[in-house]
C-alpha cells in the first residue's frame, strides 16, 4: 500500500494557529459566523490553502471550495471537509480536525506523488454551529437545498443583524441561488471529526468509522408571563415565567431518561430571563431546547412529549407561549461503500478501530443528502467537547488523516 506521510507538526502548527483567531482567551475558543475573527482566520486558511497548490472558489454563503484537480477533472469529485466555526468558549479541535487534517490529507497525497482521477476537493463549511443563527449546519443545509434563499434572506441574529447584511459586508457577495450544489456534484463526501464523547477512548482504539448521525431537534420556546414587583406582588395569582420554565426544563430531562431509547439526550442550553432583576418577576423566557437520537421514533417522541407539556404548563399558569421548531432533521445512514473502503485502509495501516453512530451532528447529515458519505474519527480525550478542555493528541489526528487520505484516494479512482 502507498506510504504517506503525514506532516504532524505542520499540521498541529497550524491548529495552534487557527485556535489564535478567537475571541475567548486560550485554552478556549470563540469564533462566530462573519465575527472579526472567522473573517480573520478565513483569511489566514485561505492563504494556507494557496500555498498547498489548491484553487479556491467561495459562496455566497462563505463556504469555501479549494480543489485539488484529478486526471479526469469532469468527474464529479470526492469531497471532505468540515467547520471552522466555535461556540463560545469551546474546543481547538472541533471541526479543525476535520478542515486542517483534509487539507493535510490532499497535501500528502500531493507529496507522495499520486495523482487520483476524480479530484479531490476540501470544503469549508459556512457556520456549522447554531450559535449566531440558531440553526446549525447553516451552509451544508443550503448546499444540499433543504434551505432556501428565501430562508437564508429572512435570517437574523439576537441583536437583529440581517444574514444577507451581514455576509455581503463580510465580503460573500454572491446570489445566494448559486450555493445549492447538483446532487452529482461530488461522487463521495468524507469528513474527518473528533468523536466528542468517550468510546473510542474507553475502548482504547485509534479511529471510528461512522455509520449513521443522529437525528437533531432544536425548539424554541418563548413564555410570556405577567412580571412586576417582587417585593409588592403577592404570591397567589402570580404569572412568573421562569417558574414554568423550570417545570418545562425538568420534563425536557425526564422525557429522554424514559424515552426507551439509550441515545435518548435533550437539552436546554440557552435560557433567557426578561428583564433580568433580582427584584422583579420574570415576565418572559427564551429557551433552546436540543433533542436527539438515533433513532427517529424516539427522537419525535421526546419532542411532542415536551411540546404538550409546554402547553399543560402554560395552560394552567396562564401563561402566554410561543413554541418554533427550529429544525427538526432526519438521521443519516453512511454509503456502505465507503465504510468497506474506510475499513479496508484502516485494516491495511494496522489501526485500532471500531463502527459507532455519531451522536453529535455534522455537516455530513446534509451532504448525505447529494452524494454517499462517511466520517472518520479520532478520540476525544475524557469525551470533552465544546469546553476548552477538547483534547485530541497529535499522532491520533494524524492517523485519522492517514485513513482519510487513503479513504479518499480509493474513491477517487473509483
Ligand atoms: O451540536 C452538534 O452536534 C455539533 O457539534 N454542532
Ligand atoms: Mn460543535
Ligand atoms: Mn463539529
Amino acid at each position: 500500500m502507498t506510504q504517506l506521510s503525514i506532516n504532524t507538526a505542520r499540521l498541529i502548527s497550524e491548529i495552534n494557529t487557527l485556535a489564535t483567531f478567537s475571541d475567548a482567551p486560550a485554552p478556549a475558543v470563540t469564533r462566530i459566523l462573519y465575527s472579526g475573527q472567522d473573517q480573520a482566520a478565513r483569511v489566514w486558511l485561505r492563504q494556507q490553502i494557496l500555498d498547498a497548490g489548491l484553487t479556491i472558489r467561495e459562496d455566497g454563503l462563505g463556504n469555501l471550495f479549494a480543489r485539488w484537480e484529478g486526471s479526469e477533472p469532469g468527474l464529479p469529485a470526492v469531497g471532505t471537509g468540515s467547520h471552522i466555526d466555535a461556540i463560545p468558549h469551546s474546543g481547538k479541535y472541533d471541526g479543525v480536525v476535520g478542515v486542517l487534517g483534509g487539507l493535510e490529507a490532499i497535501r500528502a497525497l500531493k507529496e507522495a506523488g499520486i495523482k487520483t482521477k476524480r479530484s479531490l476537493e476540501l470544503v469549508m463549511f459556512t457556520a456549522e454551529e447554531p450559535t449566531r443563527f440558531g440553526i446549525g449546519c447553516l451552509g451544508s443545509r443550503a448546499m444540499a437545498g433543504t434551505l432556501k434563499p428565501a430562508d437564508l434572506l429572512a435570517m437574523s441574529d439576537p441583536e437583529g443583524n440581517k444574514l444577507d447584511e451581514l455576509r455581503q459586508a463580510a465580503g460573500f457577495k454572491k446570489t445566494l441561488s448559486g450555493v445549492q450544489l447538483a446532487q452529482d456534484y461530488y461522487s463521495s463526501f468524507i469528513e474527518l471529526h473528533i468523536e466528542q464523547g468517550p468510546r473510542l477512548e474507553r475502548d482504547n482504539l485509534q479511529i471510528g468509522i461512522v455509520t449513521s448521525i443522529a437525528a437533531p431537534a432544536t425548539l424554541r420556546v418563548i413564555l410570556h408571563g405577567d412580571g412586576g414587583h417582587a417585593g409588592a406582588t403577592l404570591m397567589p395569582g402570580r404569572k412568573d415565567a421562569l417558574v414554568a420554565a423550570s417545570e418545562i426544563v425538568q420534563e425536557v430531562e425526564r422525557a429522554a431518561h424514559e424515552s426507551g431509547s439509550p441515545d435518548s439526550v435533550a437539552t436546554v442550553g440557552l435560557l433567557q430571563v426578561h428583564p433580568g432583576a433580582v427584584n422583579s418577576i420574570p415576565s418572559k423566557v427564551t429557551m433552546e431546547i436540543d433533542i436527539r437520537d438515533t433513532r427517529l421514533a424516539s427522537r419525535d417522541g421526546m419532542v411532542d412529549r415536551v411540546i404538550e407539556k409546554i402547553e399543560e404548563v402554560c395552560g394552567r399558569r396562564q401563561i402566554g407561549h410561543d413554541v418554533t421548531i427550529l429544525n427538526r432533521d432526519n438521521p443519516c445512514q453512511s454509503g456502505e461503500e465507503i465504510i468497506q473502503t474506510a475499513e479496508r485502509v484502516t485494516q491495511r495501516l494496522g489501526y485500532s478501530y471500531k463502527k459507532l453512530v455519531s451522536r453529535a451532528y455534522h455537516d455530513t447529515l446534509f451532504m448525505a443528502q447529494i452524494c454517499p458519505t462517511a466520517m472518520i474519527f479520532v478520540p476525544s480525550e475524557n469525551g470533552y467537547s465544546h469546553r476548552p478542555e477538547e483534547f485530541t493528541a497529535d499522532e491520533e489526528i494524524a492517523q485519522g488523516v492517514e485513513v482519510l487520505a487513503l479513504t479518499m484516494a480509493e474513491c477517487a479512482n473509483l
